[in-house]
């Protein structure tokens, strides 16, 4: 009896060492190896994740070329670089202050995308002999005048006078210049001048003009 005892307990004995020597052996192999297993995924899904940015912004750069190469080929197949003319006039009357920019806001043509109707100037495209067309319209019982800029300079005014008479007063110019380059065209209002400029969508415009000559 004694000797079953033994047996029995000496079994007992052995399987719980069995189980506790390959618990012990066993789970922070699995643990280890797991967490190896992860280390690697997240070490590729990392990767991945790079290479999916950098492809995303290849292809947002390739996209934006190609919409830039599409909008420049859609204006060379209308106009050469060297067709360049633009057209634009204010659509409504306003107060300007000495010397402000007149932006004249309703484009009609701008072959070279060279007018900006934010800003109001026209930047030359390419080098050459350009002509420019202005017009300015005076208030009731008031004068105004306005002034083609080039870089800052003044090379043309003009002057509409109404201030003896009930009525609005136009004048306009044209001007051949030659230029280079990037340099900078728009209209201003002068010193001796009321601050209000008409432009009437029915009766007459306060315009701006240019055109390359050769
Ligand atoms: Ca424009």
């Amino acid at each position: 009896m004694h000797c079953i005892s033994l047996i029995f307990i000496s079994c007992f004995l052995n399987i719980a060492l069995g189980e506790s020597v390959d618990e012990d052996n066993v789970r922070p192999e699995n643990f280890e190896e797991r967490l190896s297993r992860l280390e690697e995924l997240v070490d590729i899904q990392s990767q991945t994740i790079t290479d999916l940015r950098e492809d995303n912004t290849n292809l947002r750069e390739t996209c934006l070329n190609s919409s830039l190469v599409m909008e420049s080929h859609h204006i060379s197949k209308r106009y050469s670089n060297e067709q360049v003319a633009f057209y634009a006039y204010l659509s409504q009357g306003k107060c300007f202050s000495e010397h402000e920019t007149f932006i004249f806001n309703t484009e009609l043509l701008d072959s070279a995308n060279s007018y900006s109707t934010h800003v109001g100037v026209f930047i030359t495209p390419v080098t050459g002999v350009y002509a420019f067309s202005f017009n300015v319209v005076s208030a009731w019982l008031e004068h105004t005048q306005a002034e083609l800029m080039v870089n800052g300079h003044v090379k043309a005014r003009v002057f509409a006078d109404s201030d003896t008479v009930k009525d609005v007063h136009t004048a306009s110019n044209t001007v051949v210049l030659a230029l280079q380059i990037n340099d900078h065209v728009y209209v201003r209002r002068g010193s001796n001048a009321f601050c209000t400029v008409v432009s009437l969508e029915t009766a007459q415009w306060t315009y701006f003009a240019g055109w390359r000559v050769f």
